[in-house]
């Protein structure tokens, strides 16, 4: 038998400093521990310790050269972490805020949103400590290159597949491909998020944000609502937020708020124009990293170092980063009477908040659920490569929202109590770990 608290104190002796990872499977574990102490197959298998430990972790030097012509050195991994269900997959993140720590918490949570699009994809995550804030393309296209010809030495079309995540959009990816393919002179499409005219797929760069969205309707649905009037918060102000903005914006919903570092702009007419989302993905562009411009060049409202929580929304959908919703934004939120929180971002919000907003009758769904449309198509892009062929945006985006409906139906099938409320993310963490864990089994050790 498990029991929390010792399984969760060992593992922090053994990953000692690394709280986003602790933190990220004591949401886990809390949520499946009863379902691995009833079963004596998992138990015998000692699944808890085994999927908990990476399979392998890779750290390596980047060096590259700034505009300056001096030497720069960064540090980056590649975290895979569980193959069970297939090749390692998952993003590549560019941030200075980049630990090893923190990549274990990504590639930990890919596992588990990867098992749930129902596709065979194992989980894995990389990234590195560079920061592309005020970086020139060339810097960035030198950056990439060296990453590359590092990385292109573990990674494979049938072992493991990276995309990009927070500063990789495609123009790192771009980079990044045309050096493996220098190298390896093969097209096997091995990274995904590719261009549309070299192997992406169509929907890719909105489908974090249309999945997140459609997570949203469908679990609005569920609680006898709708979408259709509805004032959403978002944060952030990149690629996810930049689909989810327009997802949402389609349904019927009006979205207000965008964040970056320098604090958060409100839009009271919406953020719902072909003009406002195109600058979206000019200001993600700039690679200055701040969101103001948008409220001067639209009449909108600035709100310097401050987060959108104190906006009264219907839901909330958190699409920066880890830990940008916390205990005190959560009551802040429940005070203004929002009922939904969808997180976009990986991990968005604290332990505290997820508390609170259980407590309070919320409905909460989590990232690895709500966020796993990018991954999905991802995978679909993965698909098209291995036939040789490109779908519609249509057939893509069929394909997504069929997805997403089925990773809602499964996370509220696992999650529902009978009080009626329903533990999405309890749901999604059983629905997640039952594959992965069975797949582990009849693999053997
Ligand atoms: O967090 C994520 O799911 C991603 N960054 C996307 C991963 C992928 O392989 O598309």
């Amino acid at each position: 038998m498990y029991k929390l608290d010792q399984f969760m104190n060992d593992l922090e002796q053994r990953h000692p400093a690394q709280p986003e990872f602790i933190q990220a499977v004591h949401e886990v574990v809390e949520s499946i521990i009863d379902v691995v102490n009833r079963n004596p197959r998992y138990l015998h298998a000692r699944i808890l310790d085994r999927i908990t430990e990476p399979d392998r972790v890779v750290i390596f030097k980047v060096e590259w050269e700034n505009d300056d012509g001096q030497v720069e050195v960064n540090r980056a991994y590649r975290v895979q972490y569980n193959n069970a269900l297939g090749p390692y997959k998952g993003g590549i993140r560019f941030h200075p805020s980049v630990t090893l720590g923190g990549l274990k918490f990504l590639g930990f949570e890919q596992i588990f949103k990867n098992s749930l699009t129902s596709l065979p994809m194992g989980g894995g995550k990389g990234g590195a400590d560079f920061n592309p804030k005020g970086k020139s393309e060339n810097e960035i296209q030198r950056f990439c290159r060296s990453f590359m010809t590092e990385l292109h030495k573990y990674i494979g079309p049938h072992t493991d597949v990276p995309a990009g995540d927070i500063g990789v959009g495609a123009r790192e990816i771009g980079f990044m491909y045309g050096q493996y393919r220098r190298l390896l002179d093969e097209n096997t499409g091995v990274l995904t998020g590719k261009g549309r005219n070299w192997g992406g797929s169509l929907a890719r760069p909105e489908a974090t944000g249309f999945g997140a969205v459609y997570f949203a309707d469908e679990m609005l649905k569920a609680a006898g609502d709708g979408l259709e009037g509805k004032t959403i918060g978002l944060s952030g102000f990149g690629n996810v937020s930049w689909g989810a903005a327009m997802k949402a914006t389609q349904l019927g919903a009006k979205v207000v708020t965008l964040s970056g570092p320098d604090g958060y702009i409100y839009d009271k007419d919406g953020i719902n124009t072909e003009e406002k989302f195109q600058y979206m993905v000019e200001l993600r562009a700039s690679n200055n990293d701040v969101v103001a411009p948008y409220a001067e060049k639209f009449g909108a409202k600035f709100f310097p170092g401050k987060r959108p929580w104190e906006v009264d929304v219907d839901i909330a959908i958190p699409s920066a980063i880890q830990n940008e919703l916390d205990g005190n934004d959560a009551k802040q939120l429940i005070s203004n009477g929002t009922r939904y929180v969808i997180e976009a971002s990986n991990m968005g919000c604290t332990p505290e908040a997820i508390s609170a907003f259980r407590e309070a009758g919320v409905w909460f769904a989590p990232g690895k659920a709500a966020n796993a449309g990018g991954v999905a198509v991802s995978g679909l892009e993965m698909s098209q490569n291995a036939m040789m062929l490109s779908w519609t945006f249509e057939e893509v985006e069929a394909k997504l929202r069929e997805i997403m409906r089925r990773i809602h139906a499964n996370c509220h099938r696992e999650g529902k109590q009978s009080d009626g409320f329903v533990n999405y993310a309890r749901g999604a963490n059983i629905a997640g770990f039952r594959k992965v864990a069975d797949a582990m089994i009849e693999q053997g050790y």
